[in-house]
């Protein structure tokens, strides 16, 4: 086979449900009439998610950085939030677009998570919330952050993109902190397409939340907040009842290819794999690998690339370093020692369905031979 033939092993593989499952419940939609705006199929799936994550409160949204976007807004934080630098660009743009400004604080060099002691420096007299992120689905140092947030009177909040079914002690993701954002992208392990949602503890957020998702209408007399458009449609809503149903089949293949992966790399000299807190168990949104050197890792991206394994080097650049927060004091190199480091060596695996034991093999006799 030539290469043009080859077809390309990318990163993420979005579960497709059944077709006719899908429009069985489209055929529902069209008889309903009901495109958008609270419908049957988005409050069903609520209900179902909240089920699923075990959460006493979920509401979806359009997308993750509208739905992370309101959960600032609702939890009315002022002045900074400190945050990681090693991240999605939505995360650090949620703060700035909420009127905030970001402060970063460095990584842990195990879990790729924020470092509580770089964050207990970071804090300051205008910080008001801290952001972490629970990237690839590796869980935040969940109880150290509640403790420095408690001590500071700051708010808690989580962007969990990555972190559908992550669990820290048997207990769900989002039970920690006071707001749980989750991505529904289309390359998410769940996902309506495109979508996200805000999971919370306290109940009271939620009349505030509903209002923002719709523009801050609370009647067709009374617009209470300045609320934005964060509404799912209903066929967004529908499609993520038919993923939902096909989640536990794609998570157990995650998971088995995730520990070939684990097996086939672990003991190559010259790489690293991020190392979760202990008692977690996480999502697989991504199969993360550490090269110890920068070249190395370009080295491998090319060798994969030119075999059409789609690897990504989430989250290189660092947020820190785009235009808008370069200049910002906590962007200083040297305050991001860890972040810095992780940044010019990471490397993203495809993991999922697609992956067979043998792209496993190949990626990693490529892997060990990256020079
Ligand atoms: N916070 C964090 C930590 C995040 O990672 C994200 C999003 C957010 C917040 C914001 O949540 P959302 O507002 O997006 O709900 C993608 C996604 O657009 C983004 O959702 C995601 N994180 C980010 C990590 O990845 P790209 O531009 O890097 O990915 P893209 O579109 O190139 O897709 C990746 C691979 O997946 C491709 O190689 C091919 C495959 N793919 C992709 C799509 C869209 C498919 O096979 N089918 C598809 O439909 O941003």
């Amino acid at each position: 086979m030539t290469q043009a033939e080859v077809s390309p092993l990318f990163l993420g593989n979005p579960i497709l449900p059944d077709l006719d499952a899908f429009t069985k419940r489209l055929s529902d939609v069209w008889e309903s009439r009901w495109i958008t705006n609270n419908g049957f199929q988005l409050k069903s799936l609520e209900k179902r998610l909240a089920e699923r994550l075990n959460v006493s409160n979920l509401v979806l949204f359009c997308n993750g950085t509208i739905a992370l976007l309101v959960g600032l807004k609702a939890l009315g934080i002022k002045g900074e939030v400190i945050t990681t630098p090693f991240t999605f660009p939505a995360t650090i743009h949620a703060i700035e677009w909420a009127g905030l400004t970001p402060v970063f604080a460095d990584i842990d060099y195990d879990t790729l998570t924020l470092d509580p002691d770089s964050v207990s420096l970071r804090i300051g007299k205008n910080t008001s919330a801290i952001l972490g992120v629970h990237v690839y689905g590796i869980p935040c140092h969940v109880n150290s952050l509640a403790s420095l947030a408690n001590r500071h009177g700051l708010k808690l909040i989580y962007d969990g993109a990555h972190a559908f079914d992550t669990t820290v002690n048997g207990h769900p993701i989002a039970h920690y902190g006071d707001i749980t954002m989750f991505s529904f992208h289309a390359t998410k392990l769940f996902h309506t397409g495109e979508g996200g949602a805000l999971a919370f503890n306290d109940a009271s957020l939620r009349r505030e939340i509903l209002l923002a998702r719709n523009f801050g209408v609370q009647s067709e007399e009374e617009v209470v907040s300045s609320g934005i458009n964060g509404k799912m449609s209903e066929l967004h809503a529908s499609f993520g009842h038919c993923v939902l149903d096909c989640v536990d089949a794609e998570q157990e293949a995650r998971t088995q290819i995730a520990e070939i992966l684990d097996s086939l790399l672990t003991g190559i000299p010259g790489v690293r794999l991020p190392k979760p807190p202990q008692n977690t168990r996480h999502s697989r949104q991504y199969y993360p690998v550490l090269f110890d050197t920068p070249a190395k890792r370009e080295a491998a991206w090319q060798a994969l690339r030119n075999e059409m394994i789609m690897v990504r080097r989430y989250f290189y650049p660092l947020g820190s370093s785009y235009p808008p927060y370069a200049k910002l004091p906590s962007s200083n190199a040297n305050l991001l020692p860890v972040a810095n480091h992780v940044a010019e060596r990471i490397l993203c695996l495809p993991c999922h369905s697609e992956v067979k034991i043998g792209d496993a093999e190949r990626i990693a006799r490529l892997i060990r031979s990256a020079k």
